[in-house]
């Protein structure tokens, strides 16, 4: 793993997106699911994705450069409910239009937590993305969390939200912290790219 990844920018409104036609891998998932973790550990990078004990805090896109072939996009802040109508309306625009703008999207990565069942708002989430026709990649975080045993039901109580999909090719279990499932899914997301 050699990939050089550096912070490009926060982008807060559309007119700040980068203009080139790096291809764009975006990483979603609710506030304190993993996201900022899930980057520092896909690039062995400690602390580059400032990781948050105040969630949803970041109310921006971060885009990150990585080799200078593609961005990687942390897009937090979904599902905090603590945000002022006004700041939540103006995030919805943003999101809104990114997708809409960006025929750049290769892949979406979602972030569920494994110790809950797929939520409501992660299912939303799904759907959000389905309707602009890009691949969601989940990725069951925080399977360090669970015994052994638990790791089985995660699974089950998964496919029973999201049937369609299979383990290992568009789902990963995976832990930040212990590493585990990081690098294959860095060669999944690899695959999009080259
Ligand atoms: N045990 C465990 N904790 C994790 C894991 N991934 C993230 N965390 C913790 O969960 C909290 C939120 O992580 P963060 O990356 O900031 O989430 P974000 O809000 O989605 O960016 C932090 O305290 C992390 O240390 C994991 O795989 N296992
Ligand atoms: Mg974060």
């Amino acid at each position: 793993m050699n990939d050089s990844i550096t912070f490009l920018r926060e982008v807060t409104s559309v007119k700040n997106l980068p203009s080139d036609e790096k291809p764009n891998i975006v990483i979603t998932g609710r506030s304190n699911v993993g996201k900022s973790s899930i980057i520092n550990a896909l690039f062995n990078k400690k602390g580059l994705a400032k990781t948050s004990s105040t969630p949803g805090k970041t109310r921006a896109l971060n885009f990150y450069n990585v080799n200078d072939k593609y961005y990687l996009v942390d897009l937090p802040g979904f599902g905090y409910a603590k945000a002022s109508k006004v700041e939540q309306d103006k995030w919805k625009t943003l999101i809104n239009n990114y997708f809409e703008q960006s025929k750049r999207i290769r892949a979406v990565l979602q972030i569920i937590d494994s110790r809950h069942e797929p939520t409501e708002l992660d299912l939303k989430m799904s759907e959000f993305v389905s309707f602009f026709n890009i691949e969601i990649i989940i990725l069951l975080n925080k399977i360090d969390k669970l015994k052994q045993s638990q790791v089985s039901t995660s699974k089950k109580n998964f496919l029973s939200k999201y049937p369609e999909y299979i383990f290992d090719e568009n789902v990963f279990m995976c832990s930040a912290t212990t590493g585990f499932g990081i690098k294959k899914i860095m060669k999944k997301v690899n695959s999009f790219i080259f």
